[in-house]
């Protein structure tokens, strides 16, 4: 592509879980204070897309941690994503699937957040924010569908200035692939022409190694290990003029904003 694109910021979480405390009240109120810190904890990363001034912002899968969750809980996840205002894509991930008796089922949350796009096609769709210029694609996951592949049948580059690719599973590499299920592979990373390649599926938050593209896992908001009080981190992802990617990792409590390069990159094995 020739000359200058729209520079872009965009907000890349995943693995949220909401409502994964939900049935575990009444015991005791450790429970209780669980959830809200869980909510505050995504009222956070909504506050660092504001403060950010993100163009919009892409949720890679588990975005609800099962189907039954109280209807509250989908009421507070529309209000936030309703908050930040920009258009917000949820592909969902194994926790949330699309197939039968999917969470996305019980309520539209897009009648009480028009900014939201939900993706349901398992065969893979591609999502275009006209006004921004960017086409973002992704699979949504079937129901326990352990031989998912996320990348599968990834189209190639179309008009838009931007391409942004959403997977949800395991990044494996070409010597190892002792995970169980939803397969990711360098290589194929590697040949997907997309700018920016947003995954989910890791509550660690790292950059992978994928050829000439920029990958990384945002990691769970609650940070590598949940534990109360505690939160974790977001990524915010640059799409600068000249075409390069750039991420910074910020928290979302006190901690310092990490730079691109600081952030752990998982390389291919020597
Ligand atoms: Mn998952």
């Amino acid at each position: 592509m020739n000359g200058e694109r729209p520079a872009l910021r965009l907000l890349h979480t995943s693995d949220v879980h909401l409502g994964q405390y939900d049935y575990h009240a009444g015991r005791d109120n450790t429970d209780n204070l669980r959830r809200e810190h869980h909510h505050a904890t995504f009222r956070a990363l909504i506050d660092v897309g504001l403060r950010e001034r993100v163009d919009f912002m892409v949720i890679a899968g588990d975005f609800f941690d099962n189907a039954r969750v109280h209807e509250a809980t989908l009421r507070f996840a529309a209000e936030q994503i309703a908050r930040l205002g920009a258009p917000v894509i949820i592909v969902p991930g194994n926790h949330d699937h699309v197939g039968a008796g999917s969470v996305y089922d019980r309520l539209d949350l897009t009648t009480l957040a028009p900014n939201l796009v939900l993706m349901r096609s398992i065969e893979g769709e591609t999502v275009h924010l006209d006004r921004l210029g960017v086409a973002v694609w992704g699979r949504s996951h079937p129901e326990h569908e352990t031989s998912f592949a996320p990348f599968a049948g990834a189209p190639a580059r179309g008009d838009a200035p931007w391409h942004i690719a959403v997977g949800h599973g395991h990044y494996v590499h070409p010597e190892s692939a002792d995970h169980p299920s939803f397969h990711i592979h360098e290589d194929h990373l590697a040949e997907l022409h997309h700018d920016y390649i947003a995954l989910g599926h890791w509550d660690r938050q790292l950059r992978v190694s994928a050829g000439a593209r920029v990958a990384a896992y945002s990691g769970a908001p609650d940070g590598p290990v949940a534990r109360l009080g505690e939160m974790g981190r977001v990524l915010v992802v640059d799409l600068e003029a000249a075409g390069s990617v750039r991420l910074t990792s910020h928290p979302l409590t006190g901690g310092a904003i990490v730079q691109h390069d600081d952030i752990p990159l998982l390389r291919r094995r020597p």
